[in-house]
């Protein structure tokens, strides 16, 4: 069995933000000409007035200021109120792996690995563009990396799931070195109609690169020590697009169902004990004590789930250098969210520290890397 480090990081960050104030101000737009286009049936009461965001609101129950989304018009457009992106060609890279492309060459760069060292590309994301070919096979081909590709789904943990399923491969010996990217378009899934979904996510692209600890030439290269993942089935988190949608009476409707929804305030509940015990086992059969780590890098959800589950994990409220959030600028990116804390904050531990890098998410599910700094 060979040992396998984390070598190389990278973030592709769309060019355009929106601030709460601006998301806010869309919103409530267009809540106002919903309310008064149905004026008549909610005076009637048959229907509910749609009710207004408030910016107040969102930083409380978050922490989220900001997000980076891949057309800010569109969102923003009370006409619209989703991304407008241009239809590619067929023979065009498609956005997905134009962004992962971005971030990868960023991750092999910081590892000094180029397309010949690398045997496979995992795309590892919570939704993905098209059915087939693999987004993962289209960045192999774009990179020119010989070996295999594919994608995987487990919503926000699939960055972690991604790593483990690297992280064996190469401990086994089916590969040596695995570019994994996170491509997160969350905005085109996101429901920006509903006041209270509408603030949670944002756009980006996170890479990794794993290979064998021998291999590792990186400044910045992190030993996995060991990786465990966790599924529970739940329906609080839930988003009904797929492939039969065509073969369902009215499923080609404009449906609510088609877009992100969640029961929040059952998946804060219930989600941060089941993340605090895996990662607290995890650690206790590693024998490492939560007074040995440096830092975790979690998942970037919402700031309160981050501080239940830090002093859960650490027996104490962890200090922000321990516990690093990105989400007040990035707000929810899904899988990338840990990476993006990992990326960024990772590079000035001295050999020797021990983290954990843990996401959770729609699933339920939820991944925890152990990893150690080595150089
Ligand atoms: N402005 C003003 N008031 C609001 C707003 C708003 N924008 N939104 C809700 N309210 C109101 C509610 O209507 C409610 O009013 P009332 O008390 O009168 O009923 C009140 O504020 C309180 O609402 P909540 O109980 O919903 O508020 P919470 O304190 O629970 O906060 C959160 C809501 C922030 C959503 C919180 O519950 C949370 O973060 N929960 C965890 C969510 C989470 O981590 N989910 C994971 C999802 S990500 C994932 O798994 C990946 C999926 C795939 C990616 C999808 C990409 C699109």
């Amino acid at each position: 069995m060979h040992k396998v480090a984390i070598t190389g990081t990278g973030i592709f960050t769309p060019q355009e933000t929106i601030t709460n104030a601006e998301l806010v101000a869309s919103y409530n737009d267009y809540a106002t000409r919903q309310n008064a286009a149905h004026a008549g049936e909610i005076e009637a009461g048959t229907r509910a007035a749609m009710p207004m965001s408030s910016e107040e609101f969102i930083v409380k129950a978050s922490g989220i200021e900001s997000r980076y989304v891949m057309d800010k018009a569109g969102i923003l457009d009370p006409e619209t109120m989703h991304p407008r992106l241009t239809e590619r060609a067929d023979e065009d890279i498609s956005i997905m792996a134009e962004i992962a492309l971005d971030a990868a060459k960023k991750a092999m760069d910081e590892a000094g690995l180029t397309a010949a060292d690398i045997d496979a590309v995992i795309c590892a994301a919570s939704n993905h563009e098209r059915a087939y070919p693999a987004i993962a096979i289209e960045v192999q081909e774009a990179l020119g990396i010989k070996g295999f590709a594919f994608d995987m789904n487990v919503a926000c943990s699939s960055a972690t799931f991604g790593i483990q399923a690297a992280a064996d491969m190469i401990r086994s010996g089916s590969a040596r070195a695995i570019l994994m990217v996170n491509p997160e378009i969350t905005s085109g899934h996101q429901e920006w109609r509903d006041r209270d979904c509408h603030f949670i996510f944002g756009d980006v692209c996170t890479a990794v690169i794993l290979q064998r600890l021998d291999d590792a030439t990186s400044k910045n290269a992190y030993e996995i020590l060991s990786t465990r993942c966790l599924t529970e089935f739940s329906n609080n988190i839930r988003n009904n697009n797929g492939f039969l949608r065509r073969t369902r009476e009215g499923h080609m409707e404009d449906r609510r169902d088609m877009q992100f929804r969640q029961e929040g305030r059952k998946v804060f509940k219930q989600v941060v004990p089941m993340v605090a015990e895996l990662m607290l086992n995890h650690l206790a059969d590693e024998g490492i004590a939560p007074k040995d780590l440096s830092r975790l890098w979690l998942h970037q959800a919402n700031k309160g789930m981050n501080d239940m589950i830090g002093a859960k994990v650490m027996g104490r409220e962890p200090t922000r250098d321990e516990q690093p959030n990105v989400l007040q600028e990035f707000a929810n990116t899904s899988s990338a969210g840990s990476i993006i804390a990992f990326s960024r904050h990772s590079a000035d531990l001295p050999a020797g520290s021990l983290g954990v890098i843990c996401s959770f998410g729609a699933g339920y599910s939820a991944g925890s890397v152990i990893v150690r700094k080595v150089a």
